[in-house]
C-alpha cells in the first residue's frame, strides 16, 4: 500500500485486525477418543490376543452377552468389545480383541494390553499352531508384555510391565491330530494351556473358574459386628492381601483405626481375632472392629 496520509487510517485499521487475530484462541481440538481403551469392570480383566479368525469373538460371545461379531472371515472384529462372564459371585471381564499378524498391529492396541490383569492367547487347533503362538509371542515379548521372573520390565513409576498369559487352544472339534502336543512343544513358557470348542460347547464350562484362579484373587465377606455377613458382594483383592488391605478397601481413612478383626473361614476357628497382618483366604468372612 503506497504510504501517505490518506493510507494512514487504512493501515491502523488493518495493524488492529491482525493483532486481534493473532490474540483469538486457537479452535479447540476434537476430543479424540481411544477406542483401544477398555474400562475395567468386574474383579478382573482378560484380554483375548490371537491371529485373524483364530475364534476369539466365539469365545466372548459363547460366554457373555456381549455382541461380538463372529464371521468366518478375518478381520471381522476392529476394536475391543468387552463382556462380562459369571464365576459363582464374582464377575470377570472378558475382552474380545482384533487380531494381530506378523505384519500389522492395529496402532493402540498394545494400550489395551498393557491394561489388562490377564492375557488370553487364542490358538486356533485346525491351522499353524506354531506361526500362530510364534506372532503372539514376538508380539508379547518385543513389548515387554510378557510377566518374566528374571528380568522384570518396569515403567518409569516402577509398575511391572509384564503380565500374566495362558492359552486358550481353539476350534478342538476340527483339531488336527496332534496340534496341542505340537503346540506344547513349540512353546517355551509354561503357560496353562484349555482346550475349547465354541462350536461344540467343550471345555467352554471350565474357563470362568480357570480365569478366577489365573487372575489370582480372593474373595472376603464383610461382616458388620453383630450382623450377618453380606455374602452376595464380596470384596476381591489380590492373593496374599492382609487384613489391613482389607480395611484399607474398605475405607482408606478408616483403616488406620482397625483395632482387630475376628475371622471365619480357612485356617482359624470361628471368630478368631487375627492381628492385621494374618493373611485371608478365598471366602474368609471379616468381621472389623474400629476404636
Ligand atoms: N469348527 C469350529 N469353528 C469355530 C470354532 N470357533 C470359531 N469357529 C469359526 O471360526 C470362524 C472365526 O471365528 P471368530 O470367532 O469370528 O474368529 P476371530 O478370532 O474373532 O476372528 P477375527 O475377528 O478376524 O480376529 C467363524 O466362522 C467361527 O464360526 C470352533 O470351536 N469350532
Ligand atoms: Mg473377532
Amino acid at each position: 500500500m503506497p504510504k501517505h496520509k490518506g493510507t494512514d487510517h487504512l493501515k491502523a485499521d488493518l495493524r488492529r485486525k491482525l493483532s486481534k487475530l493473532k490474540e483469538a484462541p486457537a479452535k479447540k481440538k476434537a476430543k479424540q477418543v481411544d477406542v483401544f481403551y477398555v474400562q475395567r469392570s468386574g474383579s478382573g480383566q482378560v484380554v483375548l490376543l490371537g491371529t485373524p479368525n483364530c475364534g476369539k469373538s466365539s469365545i466372548v460371545a459363547a460366554l457373555t452377552n456381549a455382541k461380538a461379531n463372529v464371521a468366518d472371515f478375518p478381520f471381522a472384529t476392529s476394536t475391543p468389545v468387552p463382556g462380562m462372564i459369571q464365576f459363582e459371585d464374582v464377575q470377570i471381564q472378558l475382552v474380545d480383541m482384533p487380531p494381530i499378524t506378523a505384519d500389522y498391529i492395529a496402532p493402540g492396541q498394545v494400550g489395551t494390553y498393557r491394561n489388562c490383569e490377564l492375557i488370553g492367547i487364542c490358538i486356533d487347533l485346525s491351522a499353524d499352531v506354531t506361526e500362530q503362538m510364534q506372532i503372539c509371542l514376538d508380539f508379547l515379548e518385543s513389548r515387554s508384555l510378557l510377566i518374566d521372573e528374571q528380568t522384570t520390565a518396569e515403567d518409569e513409576h516402577g509398575n511391572i510391565l509384564g503380565k500374566r498369559a495362558f492359552c486358550i487352544c481353539t476350534k478342538s472339534d476340527i483339531a488336527k491330530p496332534g496340534a496341542l502336543q505340537t503346540l506344547k512343544q513349540a512353546c517355551k513358557h509354561s503357560f496353562e494351556f484349555i482346550e475349547i470348542s465354541a462350536e461344540r460347547g467343550d471345555g467352554l464350562d471350565k474357563l470362568p473358574a480357570m480365569l478366577f484362579s489365573l487372575l489370582g484373587i480372593i474373595r472376603i465377606y464383610a461382616k458388620p459386628p453383630g450382623k450377618k455377613a453380606d455374602m452376595d458382594e464380596p470384596f476381591t483383592l489380590p492373593a496374599g492381601s492382609t487384613v489391613m488391605d482389607l480395611a484399607k478397601a474398605i475405607h482408606r481413612e478408616l483403616a488406620e483405626k482397625l483395632k482387630f478383626a475376628r475371622i471365619w473361614g480357612t485356617g482359624v476357628y470361628d471368630g478368631q481375632n487375627t492381628q492385621r497382618n494374618h493373611v485371608l483366604n478365598d471366602k474368609d468372612i471379616i468381621e472389623l472392629h474400629f476404636s
